[in-house]
């Protein structure tokens, strides 16, 4: 069967060839997906372009730099974990990145305060995580390449502004500009994205300004409607409540885990945790600490979560947040 392209399909074509980057790339693929009809004629041709979709992915998301940090396209990705700040002009974005990291994020009373990308450390903990302040999401204004720097991160932050009316009416907006870049939210971990015209992130929404007349009836209103679905969770840098409580959000929402190790004989190293995927075992503890690790590998002893008390573990067992691992070759 002929694949009958329409001609859409060949400009998206063409602009894939001409795309620099790999984010750049993945977009200009993933609009020929969704240009071109599903039909039996074109199965070669979808699995084709998932696949490479796939490949550019991994590669934007390994490369451990992608760019300077004052080059807009990307950031250098540091830390835990990278969170994006996402949200309608002047919702208090920068605001948090100035209130939780040392960045010197640009804060005004009026909208369209922030043009460039700010990244900033968080510490959490023992840990830091990536920031970055983002221009607004808006029609006119809003740059490509902030949709490049939201494909690729981590976790969306989505701040939605409770000093204003009709928060909802602010969540349907950014949505709406997301999806017009084939961007979809959801508040589950992405496992696989498997459809590839669309583009599934997680996120975490902030219900900023909390100090604001009116501000919990806001809230409200927001946790019955999206509530079930995404976390939601209210702050206020002014008056700094439930600033911690954002932290361990984001924290959450990264879904990683810390782990610690211990050399035989020896006090564990409590200073700098090793910060992999939550679900990870063993043996990607000791692949993290060292290639060479895993073929050696023979077993590991386990302290932390409660019922471990330097037992024996196998390769496979799954490490929790706090775990001691102590790694025997
Ligand atoms: N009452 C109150 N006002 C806040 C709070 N956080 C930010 N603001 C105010 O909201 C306004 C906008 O804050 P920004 O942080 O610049 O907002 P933004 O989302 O970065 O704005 P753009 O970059 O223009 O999109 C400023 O006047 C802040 O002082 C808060 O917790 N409470
Ligand atoms: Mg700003």
């Amino acid at each position: 069967m002929p694949a009958n392209l329409p001609p859409p399909y060949f400009r998206a074509e063409e602009r894939f060839r001409q795309a620099k980057t790999p984010e750049d790339k993945i977009t200009a693929l993933r609009e020929m997906f969704a240009i071109m009809p599903k039909h039996k004629g074109t199965d070669h041709l979808q699995a084709d372009i998932k696949r490479r979709i796939a490949q550019l992915t991994r590669e934007a998301q390994q490369k451990p730099h992608i760019g300077r940090a004052d080059s807009k396209d990307h950031v250098d990705r540091e830390g835990a974990g990278q969170v994006a700040l996402v949200g309608a002009p002047n919702s208090g974005k920068s605001s948090i990145v100035a209130a939780v990291t040392h960045a010197h994020a640009k804060v005004a009373d009026f909208p369209f305060s922030t043009f460039d990308a700010m990244p900033g450390m968080m510490p959490f903990e023992d840990i830091q995580i990536q920031l970055i302040d983002l221009p607004p999401l808006s029609e006119t204004y809003t740059p490509s390449w902030v949709y490049n720097i939201i494909r690729t991160t981590d976790l969306i932050m989505l701040t939605v502004d409770l000093s204003v009316e009709a928060p909802e009416e602010q969540i349907l907006t950014l949505m709406g500009f997301l999806e017009e870049a084939h961007i979809s939210l959801t508040g589950e971990d992405v496992k696989e994205d498997f459809d590839a015209s669309v583009l599934t992130k997680k996120a975490l929404f902030v219900g900023t300004k909390s100090d604001a007349d009116g501000a919990g009836d806001r809230y409200s209103e927001l946790n019955e409607l999206y509530g079930e679905e995404f976390r939601i969770v209210p702050v206020s840098v002014r008056s700094g409540t439930n600033v911690e409580g954002m932290k361990r959000a984001i924290f959450d929402g990264l879904n990683v885990v810390r782990i610690y190790t211990k050399m035989p004989r020896k006090k564990p190293d409590m200073a700098l945790p090793y910060v992999l995927p939550r679900g990870s075992t063993v043996l990607d503890v000791a692949q993290a600490i060292h290639r060479d690790f895993v073929g050696r590998l023979k077993y590991a002893r386990i302290w932390g979560s409660e019922k471990y008390q330097g037992q024996q573990v196998q390769r496979d067992h799954v490490v929790a947040d706090g775990d001691v691992i102590e790694v025997h070759m």
